[in-house]
């Protein structure tokens, strides 16, 4: 068998590299992690997470989405003003430091581009992050059709505050559905819950939430037909 010595000398280099704890071995990255599918006009939550990065102190990147499609949530009651909601994550106040100093805003109070910045406090040293979430970025679902989600400007900082080099930014693609099918009771979840509404319906109650685009067969009747969809989607025979 034909041997090339390349990937030799690089395991040995990345070996020696892990050893020493002087960089991270491997397919050091950032990526965001969200339902592919959502539904128009509820929240969900994109994860931005750490693979393999070691020694990390803060990390400050922009978010660029397509504000036609996706808002960021609002916890600030002023309709002048947004403070994004976004949570911080389990990895920088690891290890003794137990206050981290997250900022997150609009780029100019646009829509669009949502700035993070987010480190450990004072004299701690770097963390590890390994498939760890660093913050969690909650949207709205505004617009039906596909919209992708992606970092600009990305940086994670060691304790020096010197980059990291991290091999890979991933953004995310999010298609917003104006319903999941069988989703009768519109939490964005087909379970149980949604046979039993549709069994209640059937029983001649008035079950609310009643969401009818999540009409299966396109009837304009929520009754048997959906029932039974959910039931085979819980089966996992769909
Ligand atoms: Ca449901
Ligand atoms: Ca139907």
């Amino acid at each position: 068998m034909r041997t090339n010595g390349k990937p030799f000398v690089t395991i040995v280099a990345c070996l020696l590299a892990v050893l020493t704890g002087s960089v991270p071995c491997g397919a050091a990255g950032v990526s965001m992690e969200t339902r592919a599918q959502q539904v128009k006009d509820h929240e969900f939550t994109v994860k931005v997470k750490a693979d393999s990065v070691l020694g990390a102190y803060g990390l400050a990147c922009d978010v660029v989405y397509d504000p036609q499609f996706l808002e960021v949530v609002d916890i600030d009651a002023s309709p002048a003003k947004v403070q994004p909601k976004v949570d911080e994550g389990v990895v920088f106040n690891q290890n003794g430091a137990a206050t981290t100093f997250l900022r997150s805003a609009l780029q100019d109070a646009t829509p669009g581009t949502l700035v993070l910045g987010l480190t450990r406090s004072g004299d701690a040293a770097g963390v590890d992050a390994d498939g760890a979430t660093l913050v969690t970025i909650h949207f709205l679902a505004r617009k039906i059709g596909a919209t992708n989600i992606q970092f600009a400007r990305p940086g994670l900082l060691a304790s020096d505050l010197t980059p990291i080099t991290a091999g890979s930014w991933s953004g995310a693609s999010v298609e917003i559905l104006k319903a999941f099918q069988g989703d009768i009771n519109n939490d964005t979840n087909v379970d149980l819950m949604d046979a039993i509404t549709a069994l209640r319906v059937l029983a001649g109650q008035k079950p609310s939430p009643l969401n009818m685009d999540a009409d299966t067969n396109l009837d304009g009747v929520i009754g048997f037909p959906e029932a039974h969809f959910v039931l085979q989607k819980v089966a996992g025979a769909r």
